[in-house]
């Protein structure tokens, strides 16, 4: 499957970010806006909830022809058949996952440093997901804020090592930084594939709208090679 990176969503389930609204017709929403990925990353619910959720979402992913990836959550990945699942520093190992998924399965790694990024990377990651860009109260771990810069620091050092290995950053981005971020974090060697949002389109009143204000922002970066 050759993956469109663009526009990548990841999911909220919290209360605050949705309001009186259900998960499913939000994504419903962002995907009519042209979202090219989705991410479902859901840290409270159980195990049974999850998968119910995610069958949900998968239906709306498949009726867009784009992938559904799990956060976290192997077992829920293959319990209900998604396309792939995207991991964090500290859960699975990527070997591991790629044994129990198999060769098709989509594995995004998260990396915030050049040492992470070559790991994933030589590991067979799929994707990084590079971040944290900007503070984001989305996720209140201060320690990994890198920047434009530090994306483009590992973005050059991956260049070395991979052709194929996709990116996308995370991490406080919208619609008013969007575009600094794109041309902030290339470099010659390299540059972001995509960018991912949760509040950007879950915190939305307008999640179509949002997407693709985001869409037509990321395709117009004048400066974007
Ligand atoms: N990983 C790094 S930052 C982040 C995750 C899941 C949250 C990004 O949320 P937002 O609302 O797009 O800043
Ligand atoms: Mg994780």
């Amino acid at each position: 499957m050759k993956v469109d990176y663009s526009l990548y969503l990841v999911t909220d389930s919290t209360q605050g970010i949705l309001g009186d609204r259900d998960l499913t017709s939000v994504v419903q929403a962002a995907v009519e806006g042209g979202v090219t990925v989705v991410q479902y990353r859901d840290k409270t619910s159980g195990t049974a909830e999850l998968i119910r959720t995610a069958k949900k979402l998968h239906q709306v992913t498949k009726a867009a022809s784009i992938p559904l990836l799990i956060n976290d959550r192997l077992d829920v990945a293959l319990a209900m058949g998604a396309e792939g699942v995207h991991i964090g520093q500290d859960d699975i190992d990527l070997p591991t996952a790629r044994r129990l998924l198999g060769k098709a399965a989509i594995i995004g790694v998260t990396a915030n440093s050049v040492q992470e990024a070559v790991k994933a990377v030589e590991d067979g990651a799929d994707y990084l997901g590079i971040g944290t860009v900007y503070a984001t109260p989305t996720k209140e771990d201060t320690k990994s804020i890198i920047g434009p810069a530090g994306v483009r620091d590992i973005l050059t050092e991956i260049a070395a090592i991979s052709d194929n290995v996709a990116t996308v950053c995370i991490g406080g981005i919208n619609a008013s930084n969007i575009q600094r971020v794109l041309y902030q974090s290339q470099s010659r060697l390299n540059s972001l594939d995509g960018v991912a949002v949760v509040s950007a389109i879950m915190a939305s009143s307008d999640p179509t709208g949002a997407a693709r204000t985001l869409r037509s922002l990321i395709a117009t970066q004048p400066l974007f090679a």
